[in-house]
């Protein structure tokens, strides 16, 4: 019960911060302090939407916040595109190719997970948890970086 009854404080928080601040205090002293962390790290609203098309790649909101985050990714181009989150703090567009596409792995960069090659017209979700740090968003097939399909990406 108490747990459900922290969910529900924590959904009207903004409305009574007083009341709720004492409901908390309650939940906290009948749990062990780790899992009040684990459960409610306010991740909940790192929803991104995006998409994906010749040839570029482009996300809202841009940013998010370290924990869990769930990219929503829309193909609207005409051909195949892949998704990749990459960890780097290299500038957008500016990591270095070895012919038509940059290496997995690569200096200086992590990919962390990807959404491999999905048909126009699909849409795909990619859920991760990501650490603070900077990103790039982009589609790694032959000559499609190079094209325009990258963007920024940070994480607080
Ligand atoms: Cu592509």
């Amino acid at each position: 019960m108490n747990k459900l009854k922290k969910v529900l404080c924590c959904g009207i928080l903004s409305l009574s911060a007083t009341s709720c601040a004492a409901d908390m205090n309650d939940a906290a002293g009948s749990q062990p302090e780790g899992d009040t962390m684990s459960e409610g790290s306010a991740t909940e609203g790192n929803f991104v939407s995006g998409v994906v098309k010749e040839w570029n790649v482009s996300v809202t909101p841009n940013t998010a916040t370290a924990g869990e985050v769930k990219f929503t990714i829309k193909n609207e181009g005409t051909i195949g595109h892949e998704f990749l989150v990459v960890k780097t703090d290299i500038l957008d567009g500016q990591i270095q190719l070895d012919g038509d596409h940059f290496s997995e792995p690569s200096p200086g960069l992590e990919v962390i997970d990807e959404i491999g090659e999905f048909p126009a017209g699909s849409t795909e979700l990619l859920v991760l948890s990501l650490e603070a740090g900077n990103y790039q968003l982009v589609c790694n097939l032959p000559g499609h970086y190079a094209a325009g399909m990258h963007t920024s990406f940070v994480v607080r």
